[in-house]
């Protein structure tokens, strides 16, 4: 009955079909809410081979060869101890004293947060980094942490993976019991694009901690220090390791970049070593710090503190590699980098040939490249079946330097571009995006202030206004929401402050607040939300980890849910299932809860009935099943 319902509803019918109508739509659920969690995954394919995924209409499709990627086989015997066994045996300070006394370069890999993140939309799905977690607790126990949570993986999982971010963090948890596990957290902002309440923060850290995150790389995306302690006394408070991080822009050697010297970026290492920082995290997001000033940023940090200096850098103009080395040379502690299949270009550098490039070298890293060549091995599987979110560059971009967009950012806005229509004019938005940098006063660019360039530099060419149009008192200006947020004082307070003049015109004489936003943000009164929640979800117990994803992304998280009601657990899918459907004849197995494991054939599909439907025939472990869905294309 809801499946009719749903296809009779006038909605369907226009073909106006959405999730969100789903979640809109209430009555819908007046029927069969207890249907099994089988039929719901069935359900979920037999949609997707008929209709297909709205994410992946119109775009590439992997070759009919790229089946399912199998992971490496592991070491065998016991688990080696690794990073994660000193942490538990000796608390946060002793990894960091530990770090200090290594000689070898220690390494992040960043593949299952940042490098899918740079180069696939940051659409990889759990399924296909727990299958390989346990190669990486027996194969690789000699790397610092594995990088795995947060950035912009939180909001993706629920959005578009139709998943939970907490529980991939818990298995990915379980299956790496010997390895630091690591999130990138923006500070006040959490996981999000705008400030939260402290207790939010709190509440969010603490749970992050709980689940599963060792090490927090913290970060505040306009640099203010005092719009980072919140989150990191919450670290601190959980006996994680704090990694607070500078953000470097511009370039330490250049005179015309005054504004982010030498002297800057130490003062700031110092204040974030002052404030209980275990390890300090060097976040050149862009891929700005070239390898001359690296080795002298790097040597500066390494004479001025007494905590270890982890560096993170992007290979967006090809030079990332160099950078790194010239950093080893200067003394860092540790660097992030990516599997082979999921480095270079918007990416990080890549793991292996920095394993390769100090080989019999003083900061040799220890790490067997036979086993980091496995698992890339098995990466490069799972790249091929991400073909549909490949945006990425062709080529190395030197143009980075001119607008110093962010990894993550790049491609992102190049598509956003090409979706207004602007694809011809993207060296004016790279161009007007250095503009926009310098209006505002010459500021860090990383999520969420990056967002906010991006939009004001889409609008200003697409609407033909020049930096100087914008400026102009007497020119009338539609400024975006993001752009007026910002000047409010909601993201807090770049160095030096925001340009008088322009906070005066977009806020049109409104007085900002310069104080930490979060001074100014009541708490959340957290048995209230949960009750609310709750009553939203009509009565379904509500645990601490759905409740920090409402708080998190209300919105998001109340569709996430509305299609989970619907289709189920269908994270368990493999992606090519996931993301296409299946094909006559095709038979996948999808384990829905611990030792229940489905076994789904796909028979036939039928004819399309003159009411629009579809019979979809399945096999489920042996047994007949039909599937009736819409054809809506
Ligand atoms: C999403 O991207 O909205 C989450 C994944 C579930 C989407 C399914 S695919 C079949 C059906 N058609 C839609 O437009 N949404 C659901
Ligand atoms: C994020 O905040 O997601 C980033 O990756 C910033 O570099
Ligand atoms: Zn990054």
């Amino acid at each position: 009955a809801f499946v009719e319902n749903l296809l009779k509803h006038p909605t369907f019918l226009n073909n106006e079909y959405h999730t969100k109508f789903i979640d809109e739509t209430p009555e819908l659920f007046q029927f069969h809410k207890r249907r099994d969690r089988a039929t719901k995954i069935l359900t979920y394919i037999a949609d997707i081979t008929v209709n297909g995924h709205p994410e992946t209409a119109g775009r590439p499709k992997p070759p009919a060869e790229a089946r399912q990627p199998r992971p490496p086989k592991s070491a065998p015997g016991a688990l080696r101890e690794g990073t994660k066994t000193l942490l538990e045996r000796e608390g946060p300070k002793a990894v960091a004293d530990w770090m200090l006394a290594q000689q070898r370069l220690l390494l992040t890999d960043t593949t299952m947060r940042d490098g899918h993140q740079s180069l696939l939309a940051t659409r990889m799905r759990s399924i296909d980094m727990i299958r390989v977690a346990p190669t990486y607790a027996a194969n690789l126990p000699e790397l610092f942490s594995v990088e795995c949570w947060g950035g912009a993986t939180f909001d993706v999982a629920y959005r578009f993976l139709q998943e939970c971010p907490w529980q991939r963090l818990r298995d990915l948890r379980r299956a790496m019991p010997n390895l630091l596990t690591q999130m990138l957290l923006r500070a006040s902002n959490g996981v999000g694009y705008t400030n939260y309440p402290d207790n939010v923060v709190r509440e969010f850290v603490r749970q992050a901690a709980e689940t599963g995150v060792d090490v927090f790389r913290v970060f505040d995306s306009l640099n203010w220090t005092e719009n980072m302690r919140v989150a990191m006394d919450a670290v601190l408070e959980n006996e994680r390791i704090c990694e607070a991080a500078i953000c470097y822009t511009g370039d330490i050697l250049d005179p015309d970049r005054a504004k982010y010297d030498l002297k800057y970026y130490v003062a700031m290492a110092k204040e974030l070593e002052a404030a209980g920082a275990h390890v300090l995290g060097l976040k050149d997001m862009a891929g700005l710090l070239k390898p001359a000033a690296a080795r002298i940023l790097v040597k500066a940090l390494k004479d001025e503190l007494t905590i270890p200096v982890h560096f993170h850098t992007h290979d967006t103009s090809g030079i990332a590699g160099a950078s790194i080395l010239a950093a080893a040379d200067a003394g860092v502690d540790a660097v992030d980098a990516a599997m082979d299949a999921f480095s270079g270009g918007t990416s990080q550098a890549c793991l292996g040939s920095i394993v390769e490039g100090l080989r019999h070298t003083p900061r040799d890293t220890g790490i067997s490249i036979d086993r980091v060549r496995e698992i890339s091995d098995y990466w490069e599987q799972v790249r091929a079946q991400y073909v549909a979110f490949e945006a990425g560059l062709q080529a190395p971009a030197s143009e980075v330097y001119l607008h110093e967009m962010p990894g993550g950012q790049f491609t992102n806005l190049k598509a956003q571009a090409r979706s207004l229509g602007l694809e011809e004019k993207w060296p004016e938005v790279a161009r007007t995006y250095a503009d926009v940098n310098r209006m505002f006063g010459d500021i860090v660019k990383v999520t969420p202030s990056s967002k906010v360039v991006g939009d004001m530099a889409l609008m200003m060419v697409s609407q033909g206004l020049t930096r100087a149009q914008v400026e102009d008192p007497a020119t009338d200006v539609a400024f975006p929401d993001s752009v007026i947020d910002m000047l409010r004082g909601n993201l807090g307070q770049p160095p030096g402050g925001f340009p008088p003049a322009l906070v005066a015109k977009v806020l049109k004489g409104e007085k900002p607040n310069t104080e930490r936003p979060g001074k100014h943000l009541p708490p959340v009164d957290l048995d209230a939300a949960r009750a609310d929640l709750e009553k939203q979800l009509e009565g379904k117990k509500v645990d601490d980890e759905d409740l920090n994803g409402y708080l998190m992304y209300p919105k998001v998280f109340l569709d996430y849910m509305g299609r989970h009601r619907v289709y189920g657990p269908v994270r368990t899918l493999p992606t090519r299932t996931y993301l296409y459907g299946m094909e006559p004849g095709e038979e996948i197995t999808a384990e829905i809860d611990p030792g229940k494991t489905l076994e789904i054939r796909l028979q036939a599909v039928g004819e399309t009935t003159d009411d629009g439907e579809v019979k979809v025939f399945f096999e489920l472990n042996g047994q007949p099943r039909v599937i009736r869905v819409p054809n809506r294309l």
